[in-house]
């Protein structure tokens, strides 16, 4: 068999016929327990045997070089021992100024790439000064209306050697359209312009929900950027197509690996429509992914990935080795972060961190150890950086390229992992492609499916999570965590949108949003082009925005399903489970009628995983469950409430609004005479908005790591009015393992 290793000390020699088995010393170990109980089945379904060897290389693989298609060893034929990976940190909060002061003195301290966090606000085509996202401005990342904030933003960073990825999709039309003039004006022509506009608008629809219009509009915004970017910015990345965001809804490996390279063929479909051969553009699309814990299957899926794509790219006739190179961003786990016992979190990192490096990232972030509560600070995102500093600097692993090629393991499971994204993907394309998949909620609903597993491997102590549900520390200690005063970035940036109204030429601005908006209703043009011309006359995010959804028709709602049965089936046969369901029952036959719950999602926070867990678990435990849309503002949430009539409203937040919208919610619940109402909250809440959210009223408060019948519990207890305001007691059912 090819891919032996060729070596004079012979590390297989062929067994000795006298000599037992390797299964007869196993066997002999376990003490007749079957070998058989030590392999695994992943959530992907794959199994991984305790022991690989050659046999189990896949055909071919010895021959595998990096930088020779199909690239499964790594895009680069030198990878770091030429050059190391981009450390590019995620950031952004607050205002141009205080972002760019961030920027520069992590750049200053090491940092490579700049990443752009732009606020929900910003992200869902609204100023700052829109009445809908005054809990969001600032918040979750920086709030930019217009390209004098740009301009701020980027202040004595030279655009033309610094590359700079912005996350970016639902606005993506203004804000890439500002950057580009904020630099014209800085003097670096467009074509100069190195980096990466996410512009990954199929897993919003998905996962990350901060789309603006419909889905068919939508993909005509990522063909007219791919086909600008392809004839104007020759060394930008037109795309980033990301699966980050499908592993923190809770994909297992291989469905964010299919759905990712899914998303990537219908971009590529999208862009030839337009008429661009595919060596036109592809060797400018690039990937995202999300490296979690399970440690050599995120080595694996990269290498997969790569493995992948460069026969998809064939396929799509593409000649250019570029167009065939898979080149990917990755960040390590958000969600693999815990409240509890913060410091855990940095060694995650590092370990997530090298599995990224492992797998031959081209870009990575490290995630602070305070993800689960805020922001990073200062400090947190100090020993993140730290994290790749060192690995680059100290460990030696960027000596040698795709230093696990050749182990056994590690080969057979690219290859499984690979074998099992074909299969998911084949589903997606039986069901025409991934628009028309979307459009079905089929990836949707099988995330949703595997998040809610999950929760309830965790919440079985099946899956261990240190700190979480097994080896709990007695008494936390709180760290701090930055806070972001939105009311001051507020007030701040509804003044300078003011200076830029009152000081530009009105009809010049007005003539080019009326373009964009003939553009937008007649599929003509280039919208992205249209754009820039609005955004050199000063029009402001908002309004470009508002000029494409009237052309379009309006905004786009997304149809919420709610999964069912699959905490059920995971709990199937569980006395606590049990328990908890007949006490609800009791409580239908007592009260007559079943507990109605409303989970709602306040502001432009459209993280819904944990809604949808809560969600789907509260329904088969026998409350009736009812979703509100995403971007409800308060008073949408409690109209709502009142129309269902229900008892408890459950917010799920994470975005930290959640001081301002849920004190609003109950004023409004009691403005319409339903005061006895109850909410709860639940999500990434820090310690020192309990006691605030109590005083306003609040009955209930759920943090991360909540086991979910704990949850449950304590919901009936809130609307049998026998508790409110008992801090979680998260140990009350977390088994011991230990
Ligand atoms: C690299 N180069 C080499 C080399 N290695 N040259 C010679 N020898 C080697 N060994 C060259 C490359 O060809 C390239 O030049 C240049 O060096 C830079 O290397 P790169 O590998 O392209 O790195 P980079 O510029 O960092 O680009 C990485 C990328 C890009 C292609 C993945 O798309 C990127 O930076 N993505 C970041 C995305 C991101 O940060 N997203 C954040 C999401 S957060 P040339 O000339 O070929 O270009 C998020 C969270 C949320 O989404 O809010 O939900
Ligand atoms: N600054 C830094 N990191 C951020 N993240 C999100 N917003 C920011 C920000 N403004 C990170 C978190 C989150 C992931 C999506 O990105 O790690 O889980």
């Amino acid at each position: 068999m090819s891919g032996k290793p060729s070596t004079d000390l012979d590390l297989n020699p062929a067994p000795d016929a006298e000599a037992p088995s390797w299964e007869a010393i196993a066997r002999k170990e376990l003490k007749g327990r079957d070998i058989l109980d030590l392999s695994t089945i992943t959530p992907d379904g794959l199994t991984i045997k305790p022991l690989y060897g050659p046999q189990d290389l896949p055909e071919g693989v010895g021959a595998a070089l990096p930088g020779v298609a199909p690239f499964m060893r790594g895009p680069r034929a030198t990878m770091y021992a030429g050059q190391p990976w981009t450390i590019r940190q995620y950031a952004g909060f607050s205002t141009a100024e205080e972002s760019n002061a961030f920027y520069r003195r992590n750049l200053a301290a090491g940092q490579k790439g700049l990443s752009v966090a732009f606020d929900l606000a910003t992200h869902r085509g609204y100023d700052s000064d829109h009445p809908r996202v005054s809990g969001d401005v600032g918040k979750a990342g920086v709030a930019i209306d217009s390209v004098e904030d740009m301009k701020i933003l980027f202040d004595a960073i030279p655009l033309d050697e610094m590359s700079v990825s912005m996350t970016m999709n639902g606005a993506v039309i203004p804000t890439l359209a500002m950057f580009i003039v904020a630099a014209e004006e800085q003097g670096v022509p467009a074509a100069k312009l190195t980096g990466t506009i996410q512009n990954d608008i199929l897993k919003e629809f998905m996962v990350r929900n901060t789309y603006i219009y419909a889905p068919e509009p939508s993909m005509r915004i990522v063909a007219d950027i791919i086909a600008y970017t392809a004839a104007e910015m020759p060394r930008f990345n037109s795309i980033s197509i990301s699966g980050y965001h499908m592993q923190e809804a809770g994909a297992t490996t291989a469905q964010e690996l299919a759905y990712t390279l899914a998303d990537g063929i219908e971009y590529v479909r999208a862009a030839m429509a337009r008429g661009l051969t595919v060596d036109q553009f592809a060797g400018r699309l690039s990937f995202f992914f999300c490296i979690g814990m399970d440690f050599f299957k995120e080595v694996a899926k990269l290498r997969a990935a790569r493995m992948l794509w460069a026969k998809i790219m064939e396929d799509f006739g593409a000649t250019d080795d570029r167009s065939k190179m898979l080149r990917t961003h990755c960040q390590t786990s958000g969600v693999s972060l815990t409240e509890q016992d913060p410091y855990n979190n940095i060694v995650r990192t590092s370990y997530e961190a090298l599995a990224a490096v492992l797998g031959g990232t081209q870009s990575l972030h490290t995630n602070g150890f305070d993800e689960a509560i805020a922001l990073p600070t200062e400090f947190s995102a100090r020993i993140a950086r730290n994290t790749q500093l060192i690995l680059q600097h100290e460990t030696g692993v960027t000596r040698t390229v795709d230093p696990l090629g050749g182990s056994y393991y590690v080969e057979a499971l690219t290859k499984q992992l690979a074998d099992k994204a074909l299969e998911l993907m084949d589903e997606i394309e039986k069901a025409g492609g991934m628009t028309k998949a979307v459009e079905a909620g089929i990836p949707k609903s099988r995330i949703e499916e595997s998040a809610a597993a999950r929760q309830a491997r965790v919440d079985k102590g099946e899956d261990v999570v240190v700190g979480v549900n097994r080896f709990r520390l007695e008494n936390e200690e709180a760290i701090d965590f930055l806070v972001v005063d939105t009311e001051d970035v507020r007030r701040r940036q509804i003044k300078r949108l003011a200076e830029i109204r009152r000081s530009r030429s009105q009809s010049e601005c007005e003539a080019a949003l009326a373009r964009l908006e003939d553009l937008a209703r007649s599929g003509d043009g280039n919208l992205l082009e249209a754009a820039i011309e609005a955004a050199r006359a000063r029009a402001s995010l908002g309004e470009i925005s508002t000029a494409m959804e009237n052309g379009f028709g309006g905004r786009h709602t997304a149809v919420h399903r709610l999964n069912k049965g699959v905490y059920a089936d995971a709990y199937a046969g569980d006395p606590e489970y049990d328990i908890l369901k007949k006490r609800i029952s009791d409580h239908v036959d007592t009260a007559g009628r079943t507990p109605r719950v409303l989970v709602a999602k306040l502001g432009q926070d459209g993280h819904d995983r944990g809604a949808k867990i809560i969600a789907s678990a509260f329904s088969d435990l026998g409350f009736d469950v009812h979703l509100s849309d995403l971007f409800a503002t308060p008073q949408d949430a409690a109209q709502k409430a009142v129309e269902l009539d229900v008892d408890v409203v459950g917010v799920s937040t994470l975005a930290a609004g959640h001081l301002s919208l849920v004190p609003q919610l109950i004023e409004e619940l009691k403005a319409l005479g339903r005061g006895e109402i109850q909410v709860v909250c639940g999500g990434v809440i820090p310690a020192r908005d309990y006691d605030p959210l109590f005083k306003a009223g609040v009955a209930e408060i759920f943090g991360p790591g909540t086991n979910v019948l704990d949850a449950g519990r304590a919901l009936l207890g809130v609307i049998k009015g026998e508790r409110r305001n008992t801090r979680m007691p998260l140990t009350e059912t977390v088994r011991d393992h230990g």
